[in-house]
């Protein structure tokens, strides 16, 4: 109960804030990184930790076109006075520009979400997975020992290092991972447990399940099959391509997630938790979620696509929250049914506006 009980907070303003510097007395605004802040997870935690009163630092990649759709909500630009949001372009492969980032900076947090994220995608580019979703966190813990800052730092560890452990999967649980992105992930979270022995580093892993949004990446399985809904129900398109059904999954909702994130980071001492609904769902079962939403059946308009199989497959992952639930105070109210409603109703409302013309809000 140590993390609940020794957070302290008070009102600032309007802002329910926690207290975690009493030099003067008083509050003292908190600064955090964020790496990944374009990505679904950054964007929600941006939010949080806005309305938390932090100054938000968002590191993000140099891209050819715009690359910010889901933060341009809360950007302010170089001319506004007192800025809490400060984007900045720098690489997890560049560990120089790392370097350089937190010695200006000087975070009191750090949340390294950067990553390439797609597990498909890793089987194709393993060695660029390799390079920014492993190498990449050893970059930053390197940087934070260079530039010589005290900092928390929190690695986005994930459920698929737990690979073909079979569930229930808790903190005890051995990885055996099943791709090239989680390898990746399990060679960051050792980095990041072996920082915080050997330099006495606050650093901590959340190791995550599945969570997902209507800022879900569209190429994600529960977003490609609410978006397909939307189209289908527009008459956009008639067919849906999907690989396998019978994976199981633990989906939880996004913005609920970063909040584990954030209450890792107020702890007296840094430790590793699951993150989890705690409820399985197969990809089949959140497909009649989403169809039977918007009044359809899926059976009529799904198709099997060997393209979308993976070389290794993960067949279940069902987290064990539990300790989270009891350190963290940390409890998801939303399961897979009501996010699978949540998602379908974005997407309607996303294809509709486009569809009108009219302004398309990223919080949509
Ligand atoms: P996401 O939407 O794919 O976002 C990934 C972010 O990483 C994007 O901002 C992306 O930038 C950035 N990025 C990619 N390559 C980079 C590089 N070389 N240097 C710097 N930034 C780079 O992922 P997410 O769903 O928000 O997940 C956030 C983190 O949690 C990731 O590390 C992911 O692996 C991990 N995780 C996710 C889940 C989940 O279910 N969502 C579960 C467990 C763990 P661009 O926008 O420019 O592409
Ligand atoms: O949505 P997915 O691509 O997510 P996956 O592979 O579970 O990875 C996500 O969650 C991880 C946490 O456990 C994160 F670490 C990771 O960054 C990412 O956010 O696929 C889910 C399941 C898989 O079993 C896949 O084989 O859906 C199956 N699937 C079936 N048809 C498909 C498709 N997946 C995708 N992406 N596209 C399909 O057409």
């Amino acid at each position: 109960m140590f993390c609940r009980r020794t957070l302290q907070f008070r009102y600032v303003g309007d802002l329910f804030v926690a207290q975690t510097d009493s030099r003067e007395g008083g509050i003292v605004a908190k600064t955090a990184l964020i790496t990944g802040v374009t990505g679904q997870d950054g964007s929600y935690l941006a939010e949080l930790l806005l309305d938390k009163g932090y100054t938000v630092h968002g590191l993000i990649r140099r891209s050819s076109s715009f690359n910010t759709e889901r933060i341009d909500h809360i950007y302010q630009g170089p001319e506004e006075p007192e800025r809490s949001f400060v984007l900045h372009h720098a690489d997890l492969t560049d560990g120089v520009a790392l370097v350089n980032l937190l010695r200006d900076i000087q975070p009191d947090e750090v949340y390294n979400l950067g990553a390439q994220s797609h597990v498909r995608v890793s089987f194709d580019a393993p060695l660029y997975t390799g390079d920014v979703t492993g190498l990449g966190t050893i970059r930053l813990l390197e940087a934070v020992r260079a530039s010589g800052i005290q900092t928390r730092i929190y690695q986005a560890s994930s459920s698929e290092m737990f690979g073909a452990s079979p569930p229930p999967q808790n903190e005890k649980t051995p990885f055996h991972p099943r791709s090239p992105y989680s390898v990746a992930k399990v060679y960051s979270y050792w980095a990041t447990v072996n920082y915080r022995e050997a330099y006495d580093m606050f650093a901590v892993n959340g190791i995550l399940f599945n969570h997902e949004s209507p800022r879900r990446g569209e190429t994600f399985v529960t977003r490609k099959i609410t978006r397909g809904v939307a189209r289908i129900k527009a008459g956009l398109q008639d067919r849906l391509h999907l690989g396998n059904l019978d994976a199981v999954r633990d989906w939880g909702y996004a913005p609920e997630y970063v909040d584990a994130m954030w209450r890792m980071l107020q702890c007296d001492t840094p430790d590793d938790y699951v993150v989890a609904t705690g409820e399985g769902v197969s990809v089949r079962q959140f497909l009649e979620f989403a169809f039977e939403h918007a009044g359809l059946d899926w059976a009529e308009h799904v198709r099997y696509d060997p393209k979308y199989e993976r070389p290794s497959e993960v067949d279940a992952l069902i987290g064990d929250a539990s300790k989270a639930e009891e350190l963290l105070g940390w409890k998801p109210e939303v399961k897979s049914r009501e996010l699978a409603r949540i998602m379908v109703d974005a997407d309607i409302r996303l294809l509709s506006d486009q569809l009108t013309g009219a302004a398309v809000r990223v919080d949509r």
